[in-house]
């Protein structure tokens, strides 16, 4: 299909036109269009063919005849042209946090600035303050956004590696010459970004499967193909990378490309002090080259006399020597969850009702969920009112007594003022089963202001939980600088549980804060954020940071079942 590439082309002649100063009438259509095709389900390719493009709403003649012209041809004159225009390195720009097409067409007019290094050098120089509209704080904010670009450019985020490999593997599983199939590298160990996809295939035919995988539909380039290694770039720009091995070698394989690099290199030296060789192939025995184990990826741990030691754990922080002593954490499942404690509804920013989350929660399995709508001062989110608080704790407790095996509780994410008081009185906290608090506004205070601003507030003994503690957002905002040890010594002095927020640009806590808040002995729960049911399953890259930071199954909250949840809201001191 090239409903991706015929997508991302019309963004770019969007963003292209902005940059050119074009009226928004003429921007907005583009970008309606490659919107809509963006997340067609029909071949866009099928739809040109039967001259049904202009069935699609928002795509009148012009349009039409320019996207067929670029199936066509895979190539577009009026984007040739514009690009001749407009240099085209500009739009990387428009990826830098705090820089719109206004923006960077000022840079590029006043001062010629066409690329990021020219952008960077100039801000370091105090030449873009001088500009109209810009200033000395723009030019710190730009500084930053290149540096936040510079750490994630070229990565994606969990869930799009995730959506990815699952439709490759599953193309790849009709592949008749593989014997074993897997996933390896950082999208095996879970990590919150991925640089590249790798895949690992046992086979007698390796050419035969490299054929099979680069006849892949989504792939956009082969970048390189041999019998064992093969590399291709997807139509989003995602580099998957196969390696195709001997069935008796898989296992070594697996343990080897599934990293990480620093994990590998310490087994490397225990393998190497106990007598043995360690290598893609297998393990041998030094001198004798003997084959001890390879097969499978378990054998090797063992042999060495380490337990098993989960994808996710191996970054080498300290997994190797708990191995060794058998100390290593019983990792929570990710079936382990029994319900999602926060969600929003269209009581506020929430598309779904109530019902409809019970519904789409239902069919995960849930016993339970809990609506944290927001909270009344928070109204570009439509946060509820103190009377329509109670009114709809009315409307919980009627879905609640037709429901009988599933609860809801009412919560809220209640927002954290700038003095550290809470957005509603504690008369309406207590009517909540679930208070949840977070930072929404006002992010621009100093980190030690901020950091009193979170402390009071936890320490109301209303509060359950601390949504996404940090505030970061993959890509396009920096964590706050708090001080996040004191946050979760006085999360486990005020009994507050800390949330492992699931949605996939926050992931906060991240995987390395959970570890620290464990040993600590910090309690956590997972929440998704949700804002719609598709959000729901969300859930899974939460319960994969818990699992980077060595969490068990106890160490969760929303692991218990509906009975014991309620028995422990009910002794719980603050309740
Ligand atoms: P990424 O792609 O940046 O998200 O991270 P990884 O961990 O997937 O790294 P990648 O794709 O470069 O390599 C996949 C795995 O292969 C890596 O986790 C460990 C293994 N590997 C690659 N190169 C080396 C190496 O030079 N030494 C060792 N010991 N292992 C390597
Ligand atoms: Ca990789
Ligand atoms: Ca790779």
């Amino acid at each position: 299909m090239k409903n991706q590439f015929v997508s991302s082309v019309l963004y770019q002649i969007a963003d292209l036109l902005d940059l050119k100063g074009e009226i928004f009438f003429k921007t907005r259509a583009y970008r309606m269009a490659a919107q809509r095709i963006e997340v067609l389900d029909e071949d866009i390719e099928l739809i040109a063919k039967e001259n049904r493009l202009e069935e699609l709403p928002g795509v009148g003649e012009a349009l039409a005849k320019k996207i067929k012209e670029l199936i066509e041809t895979g190539k577009l004159e009026y984007f040739e042209k514009l690009k001749k225009e407009i240099p085209e390195e500009l739009l990387v720009m428009l990826d830098i946090s705090g820089l719109g097409p206004k923006k960077v067409s000022a840079l590029y007019h006043k001062l010629g600035i066409k690329t990021i290094e020219q952008l960077q050098k100039a801000c370091i120089d105090g030449k873009v303050r001088i500009l109209e509209g810009f200033g000395e704080i723009t030019e710190r904010n730009i500084l930053r956004g290149i540096q936040l670009k510079e750490k994630t450019s070229g990565r994606v985020l969990l869930n799009v590696a995730i959506d990815d490999s699952n439709l490759y593997i599953a193309f790849l599983k009709k592949c008749k010459d593989i014997i074993r199939l897997s996933i390896a590298g950082s999208l095996r160990r879970r990590k919150e970004t991925i640089g590249d996809l790798d895949i690992l295939a046992s086979s007698n035919n390796p050419n035969k499967v490299m054929d099979f995988f680069t006849a892949y539909d989504d792939v956009n380039k082969v970048l390189l193909k041999g019998s064992t290694k093969t590399s291709v770039l997807l139509n989003d720009n995602l580099q998957v990378d196969l390696r195709v091995v001997k069935d008796e070698n898989f296992g070594a394989a697996l343990q080897y490309f599934t990293g990480s690099k620093e994990h590998n290199v310490n087994m490397r030296s225990i393998a190497i002090k106990q007598g043995f060789k360690l290598n893609e192939y297998g393990l041998f025995q030094k001198n004798k080259e003997k084959f001890v184990a390879g097969k499978n990826e378990e054998d090797i741990y063992h042999k060495l006399g380490l337990s098993y030691i989960e994808p996710e754990l191996r970054e080498n922080t300290g997994e190797v020597d708990a191995a060794l002593n058998n100390l290593l954490p019983d990792l929570v499942k990710y079936n382990d969850i029994k319900g999602d404690l926060h969600i929003h509804s269209n009581w506020s920013d929430g598309l779904e009702s109530i019902e409809s989350l019970v519904h789409a929660a239902k069919k995960m399995e849930y016993e339970y969920i809990c609506v944290t709508d927001h909270s009344q001062s928070l109204k570009v989110a439509n946060g509820l009112s103190e009377n329509k608080v109670v009114k709809k704790i009315k409307a919980i407790e009627k879905i609640n007594d037709k429901e009988k095996n599933f609860h809801v509780f009412s919560g809220t994410e209640c927002d954290i003022k700038t003095d550290g008081t809470l957005d509603y009185s504690d008369k309406i906290l207590k009517m909540f089963d679930f208070v949840a608090i977070g930072i929404h506004t006002s992010f621009k205070m100093s980190p030690k202001d901020l950091n009193n601003r979170v402390i009071k507030a936890m320490q109301n003994e209303n509060v359950d939980f601390l949504a996404h503690p940090t505030c970061r957002i993959i890509g396009r905002r920096e964590p706050f600088e708090i001080d996040i040890e004191s946050i979760i010594d006085t999360a486990v002095n005020t009994n507050t549980y800390l949330e492992i927020n699931a949605f996939p640009d926050r992931l906060d806590l991240k995987d390395l804060h959970v570890k620290i808040a464990k040993e600590k002995k910090a309690n956590f729960i997972i929440g998704t954020d949700s804002h719609n049911n598709n959000h729901l399953p969300f859930m899974q890259y939460g319960i994969a940071m818990a699992r980077r930071g060595w969490l068990e199954k106890k160490d969760i909250l929303n692991t218990y079942s509906l009975s014991k949840i309620l028995k422990k809201l009910d002794c719980d001191s603050k309740k």
